[in-house]
């Protein structure tokens, strides 16, 4: 069980706090609910932002706290930035639903400045849910998850590059209502995105502390990052690999945040035997090597690592857009604890 997000649908408490996790799992008008409040749970940065996708939970009602906030983040090894966040981290927190249930979507404005929530999930009019609170202002708003997929969640305030560009993001999960199909052995949510740090600023400062980089706001205009990453930090997976064993059916979620480049994802060594484009099942395709997801968009992939083939030994999974993977958005998936070979490629 994830000691990030340990889920009792079946008892009817009204507020469980256990290991200093907190949530609540009840049972309102015979509806089981699930909530959880993203400012008392913080997905594990360390040693590298924790891409194990949530349990499901078999609650139909998901009911999510969600505060924005400005923090400084670590976006490369050494590399500190201004962030503005979802839940305290780039990327938020991973959202996992049914297609089907509703969800509750409570926003807390706990930053300096106007900030929204855009799920691409839902289909809802945007000028009540997805506008702008100011500080210490809250948004409640409900939508039923109608369409199965991996979603992009982003802060939709103008000027909206500006605000993906800081970090403004996160994944919503939708499991179809049958399920995948499949039995995946391990699931991970990558959500790729891109930096423009403003040059200069990550300097040390004159008093020895750290300055963290702001936004350049030219240099995304003009779509020229200085870091492509997944799930917020450059090369993490690659000092910090995944890991599966041998036999393992690996199913990834991937999200691509942007704002601006597209994300051609690819497992080296490895074929997907499913993709599903926009994380539909009823969109299949079968014996794919590399599958472009739009930024704003996302997949979903699976491979299995099995004896004879892609068996134990190192994957790298990249985009294969290779100046991207070169400024960050390479890491590595180990399967069988084979420990990785010096010199190895990508
Ligand atoms: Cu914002």
């Amino acid at each position: 069980m994830s000691v990030r997000r340990a889920v009792w649908v079946t008892a009817a408490l009204s507020a469980t706090v256990v290991a200093g996790v907190a949530m609540t799992a009840a049972r309102r008008g015979g509806a089981a609910v699930e909530a959880i409040d993203f400012g008392a749970v913080r997905t594990a940065l360390v040693p590298a932002f924790d891409a194990t996708a949530p349990k499901p939970s078999a609650a139909r009602i998901k009911e999510f706290r969600i505060p924005m906030t400005h923090e400084t983040i670590e976006i490369a090894d050494g590399v500190t930035y201004e962030g503005w966040t979802f839940g305290g981290t780039v990327p938020g927190p991973v959202l996992r639903v049914r297609q089907g249930d509703t969800v509750r979507i409570t926003l807390v404005n706990e930053s300096p400045m106007g900030h929204s929530i855009d799920l691409h999930s839902a289909r809802i009019p945007m000028n009540e849910a997805f506008r702008t609170i100011g500080p210490n202002e809250e948004l409640t708003f409900e939508f039923v998850a109608k369409d199965p997929g991996a979603f992009m969640v982003h802060c939709g305030t103008p000027p909206v590059l500006l605000h993906i560009m800081q970090g403004m993001y996160l994944a919503i999960v939708v499991d179809p209502e049958d399920g995948w199909g499949t039995e995946a052995d391990k699931e991970f949510v990558l959500i790729q995105s891109e930096f423009y740090p403003a040059a200069g600023e990550t300097e040390i400062a004159p008093g020895g502390a750290d300055v963290p980089a702001g936004p350049d706001y030219e240099a995304a205009r003009s779509r020229d990052a200085s870091y492509v990453v997944f799930n917020g930090k450059a090369f993490q997976y690659k000092d910090h690999p995944l890991t599966a064993d041998v036999g393992d059916r690996v199913r990834f979620f991937v999200v691509n945040a942007g704002p601006n480049l597209s994300s051609e994802f690819h497992v080296v060594g490895a074929v997907f035997d499913r993709v599903y484009p926009d994380g539909d099942p009823a969109h299949a395709l079968t014996g794919v090597q590399t599958y472009g997801v739009p930024a704003g968009g996302g997949a979903v992939f699976e491979t299995v690592f099995e004896e004879g083939a892609s068996g134990a030994g190192a994957y790298a999974f990249v985009t294969h857009a290779f100046a991207d993977a070169d400024k960050g958005a390479v890491g590595v998936l180990q399967v069988g604890g084979v420990e990785l070979a010096a010199g190895m490629g990508h």
